[in-house]
């Protein structure tokens, strides 16, 4: 027997799919049951023979859908504190590098790691996260560049949502970076690594969805290409860190595999931005990696705007170009730095954040979709933007399940 719904009340919705900014209905009211929305609307035009359970008046606040992290590292071993400091006393990237930073560090202290202190240490990254009203997060593999560790990373990845009130879609990027014992030799690690971590990692129902870094210092197009091939065979979705420091042709060749998104895209071009439009694929932006590396190059925005492809935002939670925890700090750089408005902001962490992991029942407030909400303390939605540093979450409802902040 299902129970009857419980009505959230005296509140705003912002749903991001009603007619107007921000899909905004002021005195709305929602009912919730079983974990879904079972309405939503103007309190005025509440259905009269809704029988309900209990009322929880939210005191005139305003409710978004569950924020939505769509890009993250959060599974890693260690941290890179050294290297900044050291390139804040000078050094350059090649000496941080001889000194054995960068990628390949948190490469060795994820190996070392056992999947116990794996998943603490994501739990802590995860706790930040769901306390500013994240009820969805992607985490990727791509620390470990070796088969045992990929899928230590993933089965970590998959441990997070058993341990915390968050959903999470994982995404294997083995082929992330070459690792050392391939160093010269990258299509032998895709090869000898990258494509057998996959299979295994499917096989074990570890991955959502398959994604790489093409990249002169990664891998380009035609290696990248080679694992989407996999992918393509295996039936798992695509997504692509893409022209971050450059333009190879990443995020055209991801649209091409009908890529669920392209990331980063910092040096895209018109023609990518076409191609991305033509296949439906989400451009997320990632503005802490930008901040974080002094990045000088915008990404294409208006053009993105023009031709009507949807924009995400997502931490890049990574450990050396954007150890960033905060999703709405992330909002207020996609503003200031991207100029982004505000309500493209709150966009990009929830609808269009969803169709960046391929899911349609979160990312707004409407009828059948989960009750993952966020109550927030504010009087206008461009608040959860403007801010810096200041959490103004009252209470986060995830499914059936209100829990107070
Ligand atoms: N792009 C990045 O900025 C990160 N990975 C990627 O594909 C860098 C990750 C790191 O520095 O550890
Ligand atoms: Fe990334």
């Amino acid at each position: 027997m299902t129970s009857a719904p419980y009505l959230l009340t005296n509140l705003t919705a912002a749903t991001l799919t009603a007619p107007g900014p921000y899909g905004l209905i002021p005195d709305a009211v929602i009912a919730v049951e079983a974990g879904r929305v079972r309405w939503v609307g103007p309190r005025a035009a509440l259905p009269k023979d809704l029988v309900v359970r209990d009322q929880v008046d939210l005191g005139g606040r305003l409710v978004t859908p569950g924020l939505i992290d769509c890009h993250t590292h959060l599974v890693h071993g260690g941290n890179r504190a050294a290297e900044f400091e050291m390139r804040l006393n000078g050094a350059s990237y090649e000496e941080v590098a001889r000194a054995g930073g960068g990628i390949v560090s948190t490469v060795r202290a994820t190996r070392e790691a056992s999947e116990e202190a794996l998943l603490d240490a994501a739990l802590c990254r995860a706790d930040a996260l769901i306390a500013e009203g994240v009820t969805t997060l992607e985490i990727k593999s791509g620390y470990g560049l070796d088969i045992e560790t990929e899928l230590r990373m993933l089965r970590v990845a998959r441990a997070v949502e058993t341990k915390r009130p968050v959903r999470v879609r994982t995404s294997f990027l083995g082929a992330h970076a070459v690792p050392p014992e391939y160093t010269g030799r990258a299509d032998a690690y895709i090869d000898d690594i990258c494509l057998p971590a996959l299979r295994a990692a499917h096989e074990q129902g570890l991955v959502d969805a398959v994604d790489g870094f093409c990249e002169g210092i990664a891998f380009s197009p035609t290696q990248i290409a080679r694992v989407f091939d996999l992918a393509k065979e295996l039936d798992l979705p695509v997504k692509l860190h893409a022209e971050q420091l450059s333009n190879l042709g990443g995020a055209a060749m991801a649209a091409g595999y009908g890529a669920l998104s392209a990331d980063h895209i910092e040096y895209l071009d018109t023609a990518g931005v076409t191609a991305m439009a033509k296949s439906g694929t989400v451009a997320v932006l990632l503005p802490g990696a930008f901040y974080t590396l002094h990045e000088t190059q915008a990404p294409p925005v208006q053009t993105l705007r023009d031709q009507g492809v949807p924009i995400a935002l997502a931490t890049d939670a990574n450990p050396g170009s954007s150890p960033l925890t905060s999703l709405l700090l992330t909002m207020n750089m996609g503003c200031t730095l991207f100029r982004l408005t505000p309500e493209e902001a709150l966009r990009g962490v929830t609808v269009h954040a969803a169709r960046a992991l391929g899911l349609k029942d979160v990312g707004t407030i409407a009828c059948g979709q989960r009750a993952d909400l966020a109550v927030w303390s504010v009087e206008d939605p461009a608040e959860l933007a403007y801010r810096i540093g200041f959490n103004p979450l009252h209470t986060r409802i995830f499914g059936d399940a209100p829990c107070r902040h």
